[in-house]
């Protein structure tokens, strides 16, 4: 069973997991270095020991294929995973005249009337985003993040790279080639231009058989909240860089640096591992569409997914 694998490294950092602060000052329970594999001919491995909400994911990744940095996009998907991260730049901005909003992430958990300001102002910032232009692209665009790495990597001597169109370019041309390689991790980029340094660093294909792996490593995962999410990401990525090549997918291998489980995840983590998988479900791509890139939200989807109910947890910010 695919996510057997998934349940095996959440019994085992529950386990064996050190103790470690961490940038949040959350704490966590982390191990560094773990592998799980996916056989994606077995199904798509979408956790069904609760829910994982598959078009955010693929709204997600659809947005970074298009080498799309502005958050406008997310939001006609109604996609609210990256806001706060723009939502930051608007508020320490001159255009900005509203209540502070110094540390929203983390005060807007403990303090509910500020909870309910800060609601209100990202209810505005995200109407602006959608409704004006000059806005969305000064507060929408969030710089040098996946899809500029992916497909606008801007190198020393002016050029820009589109890694990802290479890569496809270069799994039909030379199937048998060790360099497919598309690496997020930009040095010059990390330290000021980024507001969270990438946490899928570096993914690489292989083709064997007829058919497409992919192994990515991942620097730092939040085993509750991230690592499904990504699980399912590249998954789906897989999926479609196989179609478009015409392949059969293979594996999807997930190579872990950092993985924790925050301390406040302990308890959902507990009630997930004493529930049942159920089968995974099956990824359906509407067979017209060929490139990678002219994929849109509807056609993607997900047949058969019965998963148990989802489980909330606070984000660590
Ligand atoms: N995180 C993930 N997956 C992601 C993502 C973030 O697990 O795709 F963007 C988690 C990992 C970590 C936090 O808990 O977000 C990032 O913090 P740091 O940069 O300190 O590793």
């Amino acid at each position: 069973k695919n996510e057997q694998a998934y349940l095996n490294l959440c019994d085992h950092v529950m386990k064996e997991g050190a103790e470690k602060g961490d940038r949040t000052g959350t704490g966590t329970f982390s191990v560094f270095g773990h592998q799980m594999r996916f056989q994606l001919q077995d199904g798509f491995p979408l956790m069904t020991t609760k829910r994982v909400p598959f078009k955010l994911i693929a709204s997600e990744l659809l947005w970074f294929i298009k080498g799309d940095t502005n958050i406008r996009y997310l939001l006609q998907h109604n996609n609210n995973i990256w806001n706060e991260w723009a939502f930051q730049s608007w508020i320490e901005s001159e255009d900005y005249n509203g209540p502070d909003m110094t540390d929203f992430g983390r005060r807007s958990q403990v303090d509910e009337a500020f909870k309910a300001e800060y609601d209100q102002q990202m209810d505005q910032f995200k109407k602006h985003i959608l409704e004006d232009d000059d806005f969305a692209e000064k507060f929408g665009d969030l710089g040098a993040v996946y899809g500029k790495q992916w497909r606008q990597w801007q190198s020393s001597r002016g050029e820009v790279i589109d890694q990802l169109k290479n890569v496809i370019e270069n799994i039909k041309t030379n199937p048998d080639s060790r360099r497919h390689i598309v690496t997020a991790w930009n040095p010059e980029d990390v330290p000021s231009n980024m507001a969270l340094p990438p946490c899928h660093v570096l993914f690489q294909f292989y083709v064997a058989d007829g058919k497409l792996s992919c192994q990515l490593y991942q620097r730092s995962g939040d085993i509750f909240l991230g690592v499904p999410f990504n699980i399912a990401s590249y998954a789906l990525l897989t999926h479609l860089i196989a179609h478009e090549c015409g392949l059969e997918v293979g594996e999807f291998i997930h190579t872990l640096g950092d993985a924790h489980i925050y301390s406040n995840h302990r308890e959902q983590i507990k009630k997930q591992l004493n529930r049942e998988p159920k089968a995974l479900p099956v990824l359906s791509i509407n067979k017209e569409k060929n490139s990678v890139f002219d994929f849109e939200l509807e056609d993607l989807s997900i047949e058969g997914y019965n998963p148990h109910p989802s489980i909330k947890a606070p984000v660590a910010v």
